[in-house]
């Protein structure tokens, strides 16, 4: 099926149109400056109707949302589309501790173990001054259809030079169309179910050539075979014409990717260990080289 098929027979979800309102006055609200879409996270492909059960993927949403924080560090506006409880910007530093940070004083208040006030200012300093400038967008999916559509949705509201796509989700290459699901529950009685997965159609090929030509394209490529990750990223690069593929592997991809780039130079970005142990992201590392090549492509452009 080509991606056009896809959204005639796939309709939107029922909530589409106000989450496109908002991105769409957000985006109006901040034109003329540099503004980065992140998407973040796994899709999930439901196997019935009703959905009980779900094809998932290994993503955890590190990648994007470390560099939202490094985008608005950098100045860009964020629009960061995510799957629903995968890790969001600065809420990430406190999954999990949150409660072991907080101490209960008389009975009264709530407050912050002081031990605990040099790790946590920084962080919430900038997530409120990101939210009170309203310079971070926050938009959630959880299905593949969820996110084929307000990935288009998004895309065609960001079709200038000062849009960056930096389209970092794991998303899934195969689904159920839902006239193909179960309604209910698939019953274990009736035997091992019989599953046939369809293909994803590509729709980088409409991001870079339909609905966001104008913008700065970045897409990610992940294998788990060293061996084809290189020729795939290349590959992808001379199918859709965008500007940059990160490619990376699946158990090394907090230390190393490769940049790769219309002109065929590949960039290594790689962690030593002793860079970890200081604590430095390698989307940090990412997000800078992105932003100088995003730099010279917005001086080239009209
Ligand atoms: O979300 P995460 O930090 O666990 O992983 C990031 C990533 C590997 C999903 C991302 O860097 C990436 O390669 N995304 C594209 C995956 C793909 O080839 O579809």
């Amino acid at each position: 099926m080509d991606w056009e098929s896809f959204y005639d027979t796939h309709p939107s979800p029922s909530n589409y149109e106000s989450i496109i309102t908002a991105v769409e006055n957000f985006v109006c609200s901040h034109e003329n400056e540099k503004m980065v879409l992140i998407t973040s996270g796994g899709t999930t492909v439901p196997i019935e109707q009703n959905t009980v059960r779900f094809v998932d993927n290994f993503s955890l949403g590190t990648r994007g949302s470390a560099s939202a924080e490094y985008f608005l560090d950098a100045g860009y506006v964020v629009i960061f589309l995510y799957r629903s409880n995968s890790l969001e910007p600065f809420v990430r530093h406190f999954n999990n501790s949150l409660l072991d940070k907080l101490e209960i004083v008389d009975d009264k208040s709530i407050q912050v173990k002081q031990s605990e006030f040099d790790t946590l200012y920084p962080i919430l300093k900038k997530y409120k001054d990101a939210k009170n400038a309203n310079r971070i967008l926050t938009v959630p999916f959880t299905t593949l259809i969820e996110y084929m559509w307000l990935l288009r949705g998004s895309c065609m509201l960001m079709d200038t030079k000062y849009s960056l796509l930096y389209l970092a989700a794991a998303v899934s290459d195969f689904y159920i169309p839902p006239s193909e699901m179960a309604e209910h529950k698939v019953q274990s009685n009736d035997g091992p179910p019989m599953i046939a997965l369809r293909l994803v159609p590509k729709v980088l090929y409409a991001v870079t050539h339909i609905w966001a030509p104008n913008a700065y394209i970045i897409s990610f490529k992940l294998e788990t075979d060293y061996g084809i990750l290189e020729q795939k990223s290349k590959g992808a690069l001379i199918k859709y014409k965008h500007q940059l593929v990160i490619g990376n592997l699946l158990h090394t991809r907090k230390r190393n990717v490769k940049l790769i780039g219309q002109d065929g130079v590949i960039e290594d970005i790689l962690l030593t260990d002793e860079d970890i142990k200081n604590g430095i992201e390698i989307e940090d590392l990412i997000v800078s080289n992105v932003k100088a090549k995003h730099d010279q492509f917005f001086k080239s452009q009209k």
